[in-house]
């Protein structure tokens, strides 16, 4: 069975794990200094978000060499030995990559702006002329995702305002046109370069939005659609996609060890699991969890969905509970001490699962959402571009509170480029180690149980008979995972507790916590 079926990935989000230079933003040195931690939670593989050259319009999500390393993360010998050591400790290594768009600072746009309308150089890109009689009105009626219309409009060699281009997400990102053979014959040379340096596979971002539809129709509801798209949005999921994944699988199958997990937001199951069929990508994100609240019946949905996606096609299921995207789920689960409770109940009932498991870098200490940060330190686009209606995403990207009674807890020497509550030095890596009943220990006993016991095996989970507000699973190896979701103690089947989320007294799982038992 390749390793990827079953790994537990750990998610770095490099801005925000460790900084090695006293310049604020964690970098690839920071990463290298922490890989002994990261062996110690016991993870399987990295997945490293984009660390590629960038100006950093969207947290590196906009990318101006795709192969070379921003000097902010410290270059490429950087990664290099950031490769080399965590090989050493037998973890592996995948990184992000973004053929959706580029930055609006790579070469090939700037050429793109000089070279004027109708030139091969434009072609690599959506340009088009505007509507009305002085072109004034964007070509479509589509928004981006990070708001505001999804155009933007060119001032031509002439002085003059010019053609639009479209960018999904924020106009330092403007879409490739994956119909040019030259993107996909580049894309096919980073995937190369990377993989020839040694990592072992790529997390493909918006891996559903690669191909456009012919002649780009109006979509229907524009105005509901920022910030979030859902099935018949036209910007994404179009059938041509499928060809593009299946020329990326070509090179992946040269490189057998190697796996590319696709960032998928659909919904449908019969159209996600075409995503991961046997010539397309190895594994897709599945963000149903995620977007789950805490109740059993929703919980319970969302793993028969997810398993049901992908066992059609024969392919793997992935769970999150979170990424850089999404609210931290302790805040999600209603925060506080039940919140925490519940965070720590999912993380038991999702590592029980069959399939790959993704952390997002502190889940493990149970950060919060940090949803009181000052207006002036906000950086996600989305802030300006929602024309300061929506927050964004920093809230979930404040640095890793490492050590010490204050901020920035051991993350940098200088000032984090986020500011770090004050109150995390309850939650610091060094605080959390010291404590069997911390969540990082609950991370580490539940990561080394899942890979150490034979309990855990086989692709199989059946759904076994619970009192309501309860859910109970068992897999095919034998582990019994009950999830108490009520708000009093239930009585547990018989068996052996292997690990519980909670103190358990007179065989009693208390209110929002899992039991493992065999
Ligand atoms: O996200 C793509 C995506 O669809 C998300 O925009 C999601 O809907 C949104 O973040 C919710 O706020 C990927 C990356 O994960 C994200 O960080 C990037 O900003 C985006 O692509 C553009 O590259």
């Amino acid at each position: 069975m390749p390793w990827w079926r079953s790994a537990v990935f750990y998610q770095v989000y490099p801005r925000s794990f460790a900084d090695s230079d006293g310049d604020g933003v964690g970098d690839l040195g920071g990463l290298r200094e922490k890989l002994g931690y990261l062996e110690l939670l016991g993870v399987d593989a990295l997945w490293i978000c984009p660390i590629m050259r960038s100006p950093m319009a969207d947290g590196g999500y906009d990318v101006s060499d795709p192969r070379d390393v921003d000097p902010l993360f410290g270059g490429i010998a950087a990664l290099d030995e950031v490769i080399a050591e965590a090989h050493d400790r037998g973890i592996r290594v995948t990184m992000d990559l973004v053929p959706n768009h580029s930055s609006d600072r790579h070469p090939w746009f700037r050429a793109a702006l000089r070279a004027g309308p109708g030139s091969p150089e434009r072609a690599r890109y959506f340009f088009r002329d505007g509507r009305g009689p002085d072109g004034s009105v964007p070509p479509n009626n589509w928004p981006s995702i990070f708001g505001g219309p999804a155009w933007t409009r060119v001032i031509e060699a002439d002085g003059r305002p010019g053609q639009w281009y479209l960018h999904i997400f924020a106009p330092e990102q403007p879409d490739l046109n994956w119909e040019n053979p030259e993107v996909a014959a580049d894309f096919e040379q980073t995937m190369r370069f990377w993989l020839d340096r040694g990592v072992d596979g790529f997390r493909i971002d918006v891996a559903h939005g690669m191909a456009k539809p012919e002649g780009l129709p109006d979509m229907a509801n524009p105005n509901s659609k920022m910030f979030g798209h859902d099935d018949e949005d036209p910007r994404f999921n179009n059938p041509g996609v499928h060809e593009l994944h299946r020329k990326i699988r070509k090179v992946m199958d040269e490189y057998p060890h190697a796996v590319a997990i696709g960032e998928v937001w659909v919904d449908d199951n019969t159209r996600f699991g075409e995503y991961v069929r046997p010539d397309e990508l190895h594994l897709a994100f599945n963000f149903r969890l995620a977007e789950t609240p805490f109740h059993p019946d929703r919980i319970r949905e969302a793993v028969d969905h997810s398993l049901c996606a992908v066992t059609t096609v024969g392919a793997s299921p992935t769970w999150t509970l979170s990424n850089h995207d999404i609210e931290r789920e302790v805040t999600r689960y209603g925060g506080g001490p039940a919140g925490f409770a519940r965070a720590r109940a999912l993380i038991l009932l999702e590592l029980a699962l069959p399939g790959s498991v993704f952390v997002y870098n502190g889940a493990e200490l149970g950060l919060p959402n940090v949803d009181d940060l000052p207006e002036a330190a906000l950086q996600d686009p989305v802030w300006e571009r929602s024309g300061h209606t929506e927050r964004g995403r920093d809230g979930c990207r404040v640095p890793l509170p490492w050590e010490g009674a204050q901020p920035p807890f051991g993350f940098t020497a200088g000032r984090p480029w986020l500011p770090m509550p004050p109150y995390w030095a309850q939650l610091t890596v060094e605080r959390q180690l010291e404590r069997l009943d911390s969540m990082l220990s609950l991370y580490r006993m539940a990561i080394e149980l899942r890979s150490m016991r034979p309990e855990f095996r086989g692709p199989s989970l059946e759904w076994y008979g619970s009192p309501p507000g309860c859910l109970a699973f068992r897999r095919g190896g034998g582990l019994l995972c009950v999830l108490n979701a009520t708000d009093a103690p239930i009585l547990l089947p018989a068996g052996e507790v292997l690990l519980a989320s909670a103190p358990i007294t007179a065989r009693k799982l208390p209110a929002n916590s899992t039991a493992w038992l065999i």
